[in-house]
């Protein structure tokens, strides 16, 4: 008598399912909870990122590696969330790249202007050699860097005028990121850059204490910056990363079958919170500029004269970077180019 086709296929996957169960018993993983906090909304890409790695962390665990999320700086600014996974009282933390500096100083490298064209040259540089070198150097800070997620590449928006050459900025009271290179990038195109935590920005710029700051779309759609922002300038000035680190102190209490389950999950998730991220930046553009934003491109000469004037920006942060690994990075990008 012929099996139906329902009935096979559940004969079929049984076996499968019975020996995937068969693997997360016979994996070395204890019930535990797991802390993750991060910078802003959960409907940004990051949080459904965030959301889909408890989920790939409670598939793979078993459910015993409970991980709950905390959003929009719920347990602190990305700063005392750094701190907090160093000293053991929150497990993951998920910040921007820029606050990291300040801990390990290599991580300006993704700081520098006009550094990546497109997504493809961050992805090559941040998931190759030079990437996983920079997190390797959060190991002795206290942390463990597992992957790198997108926050995206950054514009100019304010409330004075539109930045449509690069003399615009001049003048411009500018919130920046707390790192040397956003600082020195910012005073050098002739703003006065005042580097402040994300906690803070919504209200600095709400009693117009700032005229502006600087974040790709989804980030300025999420924390709803177009109310108390009119012009946003396609600057494209830098990419920023996010960056996904574990506490030391409780990655070394974990089994490896336990450290490869968060490895795993991040690597899954960070695939699935890129293709996210780009999929809505085209909507969430033109939903910016429906709620009002005065949107300009800037044109190639005038973002060539940006790029000019912060050669000496670039130049210093090299040598402070190290100029071996600003190499390594300039020859990957240039490999990618080569490609295209
Ligand atoms: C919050 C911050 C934000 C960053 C900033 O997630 O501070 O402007 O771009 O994304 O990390």
């Amino acid at each position: 008598m012929q099996l139906s086709l329902k009935h096979q296929l559940r004969s079929l996957m049984l076996p499968a399912l019975i020996l995937m169960a068969a693997a997360v018993n016979a994996a070395d993983v204890k019930e535990r909870a797991i802390k993750l906090g991060y910078g802003i909304a959960e409907e940004h890409p990051l949080g459904q990122g965030a959301n889909r790695f408890a989920q790939l962390v409670s598939q793979k665990s078993g459910g015993k590696l409970k991980v709950k999320n905390y959003p929009a700086n719920a347990l602190g600014s990305e700063s005392q969330m750094i701190s907090a996974a160093q000293g053991g009282v929150q497990e993951i933390a998920i910040p921007s790249s820029a606050p990291v500096v300040s801990v390990v100083k290599e991580f300006a490298l993704f700081d520098l202007p006009f550094l990546f064209a497109d997504e493809r040259e961050a992805d090559a540089v941040l998931d190759g050699p030079v990437g996983r070198q920079v997190l390797d150097k959060l190991t002795d800070k206290g942390v463990i860097g597992l992957c790198y997620w997108e926050n995206g590449f950054r514009n100019v928006t304010n409330s004075k005028r539109p930045i449509a050459k690069a003399g615009d900025i001049k003048g411009l009271k500018i919130r920046t990121m707390q790192s040397p290179v956003y600082i020195d990038t910012f005073n050098a195109l002739g703003a006065n850059a005042v580097p402040m935590s994300f906690t803070e920005l919504y209200t600095a710029l709400e009693t117009r204490a700032m005229d502006g700051q600087e974040n790709p779309y989804a980030i300025i759609h999420a924390n709803k910056i177009n109310e108390v922002q009119k012009y946003l300038s396609a600057t494209k000035h830098s990419y920023a990363p996010f960056v996904v680190m574990v506490g030391k102190k409780f990655w070394d209490r974990l089994s490896a079958d336990e450290q490869k389950i968060l490895q795993d999950s991040c690597v899954e998730a960070r695939d699935y919170q890129r293709k996210l991220s780009r999929e809505q930046n085209v909507k969430i553009l033109a939903d910016l500029k429906a709620k009002g934003m005065v949107f300009n491109e800037i044109p190639p000469a005038e973002l060539a004269k940006m790029r000019q004037e912060l050669q000496p920006v670039v130049d210093k942060y090299t040598k402070e970077i190290g100029e071996d690994l600003v190499k390594q990075t300039f020859a990957e990008i240039e490999r990618v180019r080569k490609q295209k």
